[in-house]
Formats: C-alpha cells, sequence, structure tokens
C-alpha cells in the first residue's frame, strides 16, 4: 500500500497490507493479552497512559511533521491536534478511578450488593483520518484504561499516524499482545468485522458505520458510531457582536479544511443582521492563508483524499444550478494541488445538497432567515444531528432555540468545541453511543452485580 502527501502527491513509504489470515493471528494474540492485562492493577494501567502521552509530548516534532505529510493538516493545526489528545488523556488519567472502582450501592443488613465494573475483552477500534490522534484516543485510551485489548484499523490515509500510535504505546509500556494495529484499507475493516470480537468502535463516514453495525449485529456486543454531521449554525438579529460572530464562524466551517465531523457547514441568519454578518464573514474567509501545511502561517492546505475535490466540485455545481450564487471561491485551488478553494454560497435553499448532506471541505452555504421558527425548521432539515450553534445575547431565547433540535452538542455563541467533560454523541444518522465524559469511559465495560451474603 502506497502512503502518498496530499499536497505534494509524493510517496512518503509503502506497507504491506494485513490480510485476513494476519489478522487472524494478531486477534489470537489479543485474546491471550486481554487475559493478562485486565489483571493488572488500574494504577499500573492508567501509568502506562500517562507515558504514552509523555511520549505524545517528547516526538512532538516528528508526530506532527508526519500527520502534515500523510493528512495535509496545516502543521499548527497539527500541533493544536496532538495538544489536545494530551488534554483528553489527562482527563481520562484523572477520572478513571472514580468511574471504574467497585462500589457497594447497598446493604440491607444481611446482603451485601456490589457493583464491579469488568473490561468487554477484545475490542475493534476502527478509526478516520481527519483527527487520528483525537478521535484514537477518545477510544483507545478509556478503552486500555478499562482493561479491553484493542485490535486497531488507522484509516488507510493516517497509516504511518496509526504506526507511531502503536509504537508509543507499546514504548510506553502497554504489552503489545495488548495493543496491535494492522495496515490497510477497507477490505482489512472487513477482516475485523468478521471476527468474534467484543465490541466495535468506529469513526468515520454514515455508510461505512452502517455497513460494520449491520455486519456484527448479530454478535450482540456493543457498537459505537462516531458519524458525520451537517451542522448549523444560527446568527438571530440579538447577536451582541456580529463581527465576532462571523470571525467564530469562520473558524468553525474551514479549520482542518472542513475536515470535521462538527464543522460548520451552513449558516442562518436573521434578515436584520445578514448584510452585515456576511460582509464581515467573507472579509474574514479572505484573510485565510491557504498554501503549503508545512508553514507555520498556513491556516488551509490540501483536502486529504484527492478524490474530495470533485465530489466538493459537485456540490457547488448542484447549488450553483439550483439557483445558489457563488460569493467567493467555488473551484479547486490554481497552484495548490488537491486543494479547494475557501469557498461562501448565497441565494441557497434546502432543494440544494450542500445545505443538506455532508459536505467535508472549505465549503459553506449561508441562507437569511425571517426569525427562530424557520431557522430551527432548516436547521433540523437534515438526516444528522451531531451540534448546533446559536449567536444570541439572550441566553433564553438561544437556549429555547437549543432545546427543539435534535442534536448531540449544542452551542450559545462557540461553534466546533469538543470538551472531554461532557459526552460526544450524535442523535439520527450522526452516530450510536458515545465518547468522552464518564460516559466514554463506561462505554467500554460491562456492569456485573454481585449480591453477597456471609
Ligand atoms: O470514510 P470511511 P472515508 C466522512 C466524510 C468523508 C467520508 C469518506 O464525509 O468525506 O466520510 O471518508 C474503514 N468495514 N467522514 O473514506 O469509508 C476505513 O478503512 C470496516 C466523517 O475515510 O467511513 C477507515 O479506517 N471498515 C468522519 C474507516 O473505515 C471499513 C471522519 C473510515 O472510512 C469498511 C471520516 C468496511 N466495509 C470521514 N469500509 C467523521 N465522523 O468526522 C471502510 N472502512
Amino acid at each position: 500500500m502506497k502512503i502518498t502527501n496530499p499536497a505534494t502527491g509524493e510517496v512518503l513509504a509503502e506497507r504491506e497490507m494485513d490480510t485476513a489470515e494476519s489478522v487472524r493471528a494478531r486477534y489470537q494474540e489479543l485474546r491471550k493479552g486481554a487475559n493478562t492485562w485486565r489483571e493488572w492493577p488500574l494504577r499500573e494501567r492508567v501509568g502506562c497512559i500517562e507515558k504514552f502521552s509523555q511520549l505524545l509530548r517528547e516526538g512532538e516534532k516528528e508526530l506532527t511533521q508526519t500527520l502534515t505529510a500523510e493528512v495535509g493538516k496545516p502543521i499548527k493545526q497539527s500541533l493544536g491536534e496532538l495538544q489536545g489528545a494530551r488534554g483528553r488523556i489527562e482527563y481520562f488519567v484523572e477520572q478513571a478511578e472514580r468511574w471504574l472502582c467497585t462500589r457497594q450501592v447497598n446493604n440491607d443488613g444481611q446482603t451485601e450488593e456490589m457493583l464491579v465494573f469488568e473490561p468487554l475483552g477484545v475490542v475493534a477500534n476502527i478509526s478516520a483520518w481527519n483527527y487520528p490522534y483525537l478521535v484514537g484516543v477518545n477510544v483507545i485510551v478509556p478503552a486500555l484504561i478499562a482493561g479491553n485489548a484493542i485490535l486497531y484499523k488507522p484509516s488507510e490515509y493516517a497509516t504511518l499516524t496509526g504506526l507511531y500510535i502503536q509504537q508509543l504505546l507499546h514504548d510506553a509500556g502497554v504489552p503489545k499482545d495488548v495493543f496491535v494495529a494492522v495496515v490497510g484499507d477497507g477490505r482489512v475493516g472487513q477482516y475485523l468485522t468478521d471476527l468474534p470480537l467484543d465490541g466495535y468502535f468506529f469513526t468515520g463516514s454514515v455508510t461505512t458505520g452502517r455497513k460494520i453495525a449491520t455486519a456484527v449485529a448479530a454478535k450482540l456486543v456493543p457498537v459505537g458510531l462516531e458519524l458525520g454531521g451537517k451542522d448549523p449554525l444560527y446568527v438571530t438579529d440579538d447577536v451582541s457582536d456580529v463581527t465576532g460572530a462571523a470571525d467564530s464562524c469562520v473558524d468553525g466551517c474551514f479549520y482542518n479544511n472542513g475536515q470535521s465531523c462538527c464543522a460548520v457547514e451552513r449558516v442562518y441568519v436573521h434578515e436584520k443582521v445578514y448584510k452585515p454578518f456576511l460582509e464581515a464573514f467573507v472579509a474574514k474567509v479572505k484573510t485565510l492563508k491557504v498554501g503549503d501545511p508545512t508553514a507555520e502561517t498556513t491556516e488551509q492546505g490540501p483536502v486529504t483524499r484527492p478524490q474530495q475535490i470533485q465530489f466538493l466540485q459537485e456540490h457547488v455545481e448542484d447549488a450553483v444550478k439550483k439557483g445558489a450564487q457563488i460569493v467567493l471561491g467555488g473551484k479547486p485551488h490554481a497552484t495548490l494541488q488537491n486543494a479547494f478553494e475557501p469557498t461562501v454560497l448565497v441565494s441557497v435553499d434546502h432543494s440544494m445538497q450542500v445545505m443538506r448532506e455532508e459536505t467535508f471541505g472549505p465549503v459553506v452555504g449561508i441562507q437569511r432567515v425571517r426569525d427562530d421558527d424557520e431557522a430551527v425548521e432548516l436547521m433540523n432539515d437534515t438526516d444528522y444531528g451531531l451540534t448546533a450553534a446559536v449567536y444570541c445575547s439572550n441566553q433564553e431565547r438561544a437556549q429555547n432555540i437549543l432545546r427543539r433540535l435534535d442534536v448531540g452538542t449544542a452551542y450559545v455563541n462557540c461553534c466546533d468545541r469538543v470538551s472531554p467533560h461532557l459526552p460526544w454523541s450524535g442523535q439520527r444518522d450522526s452516530g450510536l453511543g458515545a465518547t468522552l465524559s464518564y460516559l466514554g469511559i463506561l462505554a467500554f465495560v460491562h456492569p456485573k452485580g454481585y449480591h453477597l451474603r456471609a
């Protein structure tokens, strides 16, 4: 398998793809490893994860360079991702004992009732390329701390980073038969779904998420799916700072080239503030520095998957055919390979793909609305339900709007934000289950109740 730099087309490395046989052999090793790992004291498992975090910090330079080389992420954002991952690890390290400890929940004098959490066993983590460290950590860290062994398949677009994660975990003391990375594309992912694993945790597209959930349904094991989004942002007429809202919204739309599950992909603006908002938004987008992702000042580089360029072009063409106007961008970048110009569309409506289907790139549609009711109706008019944001100086009004939206995460005066303290979950096609927070620790254990009499 060739690993290619999307910014230059250079082949960075070649790796042998795993086969059904090699994956099965690794699985058998993991079965043995899992039996030992679950017996390790929790503090020792946590100790390995602390060491892993330290190694991530020590290797920061090389790791960020590799990430940028293989996914095209601007180098500053690669560093931000690594630091964000370490922040999440810190949360899990601090909280593990609190949530996983054995507790007495009742004692009536005759029977002592104890609640114990046991690991699931050997679980699969089939991962994505857009934030390999962040989405990796969401699963790998709590699953290992809880005593599971992991068969990890990084995305074929982030293989080198996936192999680094494996190496650093081993260097940090996680046994080689407790964490194993396999290399390859969707076919290798399918080998994982063929195995009798004890849980499947996936980040990626809705189409593949559905395939995985269907393939493993009869196993009756836990399945966690972190899928995509079509996240809306609504600017009300009592927004306190139109320019500030526009700047924040631009960041939400274009950070990581719009390749975030929670990227803002559609914006609704109250007609009373539409004009100043659009002016401020466009002015900000014009300042985005598009170019070589290895340069410190670059804010937008190539998209990760070259085939995405045609997909973005199709979204724009479909919108224009149906009456949209291009205010900025609208086509592949003239000189930068695999890059798409930051694109702003207006006169958009919900007959257009760009307002209802995941675009996953630097393209946004901005629509004028009359009032909150129209905004809510449009924000809910999609198959997704990951996040939604409202910019408004009146908290009560903002929260009343958010209450009416079918999403896992709701924001007031901010967007595109993830906190380890809160669950990350999606409604509708955006997913199943939750990562992060205490729910994202308990996702990797079976509760077991003991009724103990003398
Ligand atoms: O995703 P896939 P891709 C969305 C986004 C993007 C699109 C395609 O819209 O443009 O998905 O990206 C493995 N059985 N998101 O092609 O196909 C695959 O090898 C088992 C949103 O990367 O979902 C990879 O490791 N595994 C998302 C992983 O699944 C299979 C982040 C994801 O691949 C498989 C990424 C199969 N049949 C993409 N087929 C988000 N939530 O942010 C593929 N895989």
